[in-house]
């Protein structure tokens, strides 16, 4: 039996006020052609299928048309899709029903309401059992975290997580004694590797959950969350990576999905998707930047420039001149943290997005005055934990 695992599709991401549109429509194609080719049985992706709860009508037009093209695959039986932190439950749930009509299952949240193990079969031969696990939300794994110190929610986290993952094991062996068992995941493991644009989706952000553990239960293990395409202590268990680059920290990965050949043993293949757009991250003084600009061919490159430079405002001005000279596109520009923290006091201006919201928070609650220091406590702290539950939820 062969399997595409992929995840991490972020449709509808607005990337600095750019369109990912018409990169996600080439891996589409490129996906499609894939599928085919390899004459792929059954397609895993785990989750952050849209980079916010509630995605732009075009990105809900390509996924819906891209499931709509995978039905004509005749070698493809099933398909299943999980939700990420970044998909909300209830764009995901809304065409469930109908989309079972296609053959393709979506696990919203995996609660006992929903059916998570899935055979896979041909010609009533169970060839495989999927355990589609989800984003596992704070409800899901545990009832309250009410007056817990940070590392008791850690702890609940990981043994919730744990022993979600055994009972699932647990169904799919009653099920089929004799069949390989596939888990997908949504989360962060122990040793795996990150890049700036993944947030940190439990409270502390370390679960206590590595790949050898995942390992002793199932055949394979299809892990979304993280950006980059690896193995976690585990040639059995992976992160397919996401499609596309995401974040200027991403340039430089090379984007991939997983093919996997599941017989008597268990074989992976790294496909490597075709790069569409390039984004690139200069860094240096004002004469390097300059030099490295002009040695840039594709003009259609999204640049993030870094200056470290003795005078970076007037750096930033000669940057940003040149770059429309040259038809080029700078999406960012960053002062470097030793030059900025010289200047910042002659300066007064430092960009938004170098500050956390807890900083903006703080700055403005500096203008107010405020002269009872535990109410200004209070105002902090209660900014902080609206701040933490968002980032629970799925919106920032
Ligand atoms: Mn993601």
């Amino acid at each position: 039996m062969k399997v595409l695992h992929t995840s991490d599709w972020h449709l509808g991401q607005n990337f600095m006020g750019k369109s990912r549109e018409e990169e996600h429509k080439a891996f589409f194609s490129w996906l499609l052609e894939i599928i085919k080719e390899n004459q792929i049985d059954l397609l895993l992706v785990s989750g952050d299928i849209f980079d916010t709860g509630t995605p732009p009508n075009y990105a809900l037009e390509l996924y819906y048309n891209f499931l709509k093209q995978l039905s004509s695959i005749k070698s493809l039986t099933t398909t299943i899709i999980t939700a990420g932190n970044h998909d909300s439950v209830s764009t995901l749930k809304a065409p469930k029903q109908l989309l079972e009509a296609l053959n393709v299952h979506v696990i919203v949240n995996g609660d006992e309401d929903e059916n998570i193990i899935i055979p896979i079969k041909e010609d009533d031969i169970t060839k495989a059992i999927v355990c589609a696990v989800p984003f596992l939300r704070d409800s899901v794994i545990r009832q309250s975290l009410g007056g817990q110190t940070v590392s008791q929610k850690e702890k609940l986290a990981t043994d919730g997580i744990k022993a979600y993952y055994e009972k699932a094991y647990n169904k799919a062996k009653e099920l089929n004694e004799n069949s390989p068992i596939i888990a997908m995941g949504h989360l962060t493991t122990v040793g795996s590797r990150s890049s700036e644009s993944e947030r940190d989706i439990y409270i502390g952000g370390t679960l206590d959950i590595g790949g050898d553990y995942l390992a002793s239960m199932f055949d394979y293990v299809a892990l979304g969350h993280l950006h980059i395409n690896q193995t976690v202590g585990n040639e059995h268990v992976r992160y397919s990576g996401s499609p596309i680059p995401l974040s200027f920290s991403e340039s430089k990965n090379t984007q991939k999905v997983n093919l996997v050949t599941i017989d008597e043993d268990v074989k992976v293949e790294e496909l490597e998707v075709p790069l569409t757009k390039k984004l690139q991250v200069i860094k240096g003084d004002l004469e390097t930047i300059k030099k490295e600009l002009k040695a840039i061919e594709d003009k259609s490159t999204w640049i993030e420039v870094h200056i470290k430079d003795d005078n970076p405002m007037f750096a930033n001005t000669e940057i940003r001149e040149l770059a429309t000279k040259l038809e080029l596109t700078i999406l960012a520009v960053k002062i470097e943290k030793s030059e900025k923290a010289l200047r910042a006091k002659e300066l007064k201006a430092i960009s938004l997005d170098e500050l956390s919201v807890q900083e903006v928070f703080e700055k403005r609650l500096k203008d107010e005055n405020i002269e009872n220091k535990e109410f200004k406590k209070q105002l902090s702290q209660t900014f902080n934990e609206v701040v933490s539950n968002l980032h629970q939820e799925e919106q920032i």
